[in-house]
């Protein structure tokens, strides 16, 4: 990037909001898939105005233009993979309006989506998705990958409850969509073109969402089985039998040790999975939700594998799960260096036939392959481990990630329930996608931005990462 045009994106965002040190760059170079690209220079936009003038400016100059939440994606929706401009969102992070009346609010894609549900609890409202790096990550980010999470089962992901957003396009313009009512069907519906676009159509300045009545009890139970698939196989038993619970996860073998540490029960010695079940609602639903669930589990007979069913009795006990839970992304990297994570998404019957298959890939290959997520959805965690330094196990978890691909297809599953395509799985797209899909995704791109200047060599290059 020219000396010159760097000067003039310090005088649009102010000196202090653009670094070009190495330092500096390096933190902005990596997100949760481990990768590193430098980028050439990281701003820091305090407006939409701003920024649809540094967009003005790259469309003139034709330099990449990365919009970067907090870097927790999975897939590298956030790196510079052809280094360029890294924007950083973390300036516009105030929530701009909560209309309690209406159940609406109105925040900018800085604010970390755990804070914004706790601002919005103490008005006695829900904002539901929930990706287990809710603490972190933000809402500019959870829009631009349509982030998931536990709650997914019962409330659906970002995607619905967002209702409008203001994004500045690729060439500079400013433009609103949606609405702030709870109906619309005005025009294509273009918000839900962005959500989920990986920061490829437009950078997201605000979002105006959707809010619930905050649920006033819930009870959260566990139950351990002696076997993965008996643990799967239950999944959609529980959903069959009319109980919605708003968290229905899973953890195998692998993952439940390397959370160990975090839960503070005795664990039988055979327990090689464990279903983690929570309900919630008014105090009526939500004990007879409760009831449902025990009074289905308490024919052992019926499912010889439960070893267990056990009730959270105190918030210490419930907090200890979901912070085992939460934890087990990040634990993962006590068992390799690197990880291979997938997001897959089959259809809730085919959950034992696919845990199946993981661990007979593990097996087969010698690698570590844990599983673990939100079964309730059918959206499995599938961790494959590796040491990217160790060239054979890096191959063979390459080879691993293609299995599961295509065996994930020929269960009628997608590749991805919420981390996106971003560049690690962007050469499988073919596998999902017909040609006549992915010819019209790619013209849909060169409308919104011909020049492709807004994070370029995500979701359709071919190029493994
Ligand atoms: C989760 O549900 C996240 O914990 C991360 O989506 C999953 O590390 C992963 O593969
Ligand atoms: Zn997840």
């Amino acid at each position: 990037m020219k000396k010159n045009i760097l000067k003039k994106i310090r005088a649009i965002v102010g000196d202090a909001h653009l670094t070009t040190a190495r330092e500096d760059l390096m933190c902005y170079s990596y997100d949760s898939t481990g990768m590193e690209y430098m980028p050439t220079a990281v701003a820091f936009p305090g407006s939409a105005v701003e920024i649809s003038s540094i967009m003005e400016l790259a469309n003139k100059e034709l330099f990449p233009v990365i919009p970067r939440g907090a870097g927790t994606g999975m897939t590298g929706g956030s790196l510079p993979i052809q280094g360029g401009l890294v924007l950083v969102m973390s300036r516009l992070n105030r929530i701009l309006e909560v209309d309690v009346e209406n159940q609406v609010a109105v925040v900018e894609p800085g604010v970390i989506t755990g804070q914004f549900q706790a601002a919005v609890k103490k008005e006695a409202l829900f904002y539901p998705p929930d990706p287990a790096s809710r603490d972190f990550c933000t809402m500019g980010g959870n829009v631009a990958e349509c982030s998931g999470g536990p709650s997914a089962v019962k409330y659906g992901v970002t995607r619905d409850y967002v209702l409008g957003l203001e994004v500045v396009l690729p060439d500079g313009r400013l433009m609103h969509t949606g609405v702030r009512t709870a109906k619309g069907v005005v025009g294509y519906d273009l918000t839900r073109l962005f959500i989920g676009s990986e920061g490829t159509l437009g950078i997201i300045t605000k979002i105006v969402v959707r809010l619930l009545a905050l649920p006033t009890h819930k009870k959260t139970y566990l139950v351990l089985t002696d076997s993965l698939r008996q643990a799967a196989m239950l999944v959609s038993e529980i959903l069959k039998r009319g109980i919605l619970p708003n968290t229905l996860e899973y953890m195998d073998q692998t993952a439940l040790h390397v959370v160990r540490e975090y839960l503070s029960l005795e664990l039988p010695q055979s327990t090689r999975a464990l279903l983690l079940v929570e309900v919630d609602g008014d105090e009526n639903s939500t004990e007879e939700q409760g009831k449902k669930f025990l009074g289905m589990l308490a024919d052992r007979r019926t499912y010889p594998g439960i070893l267990e069913v056990r009730q959270a009795h105190n918030e210490k006990e419930v907090d200890d799960l979901w912070k085992a839970r939460r934890s087990i992304s990040p634990a993962t990297y006590k068992l390799r260096p690197h990880k291979i994570s997938e997001d897959v998404v089959v259809p809730k019957t085919k959950i034992p036939q696919l845990v199946d298959f993981t661990e007979k890939l593990s097996r087969e290959l010698g690698i570590i392959i844990l599983t673990f997520g939100h079964a309730g959805d059918g959206n499995i965690h599938v961790n494959i481990m590796v040491d990217k330094d160790n060239q054979e196990e890096y191959q063979k978890g390459q080879t691993a990630k293609r299995l599961l691909f295509e065996h994930v297809m020929s269960l009628s599953g997608t590749l991805s329930g919420e981390h996106g395509i971003g560049i690690t799985k962007a050469p499988y797209l073919s596998l999902e996608l017909d040609e006549t899909s992915l010819a019209l995704m790619q013209s849909i791109k060169s409308v919104f931005d011909p020049n492709n200047i807004l994070n370029p060599g995500k979701i359709f290059s071919t190029k493994s990462h």
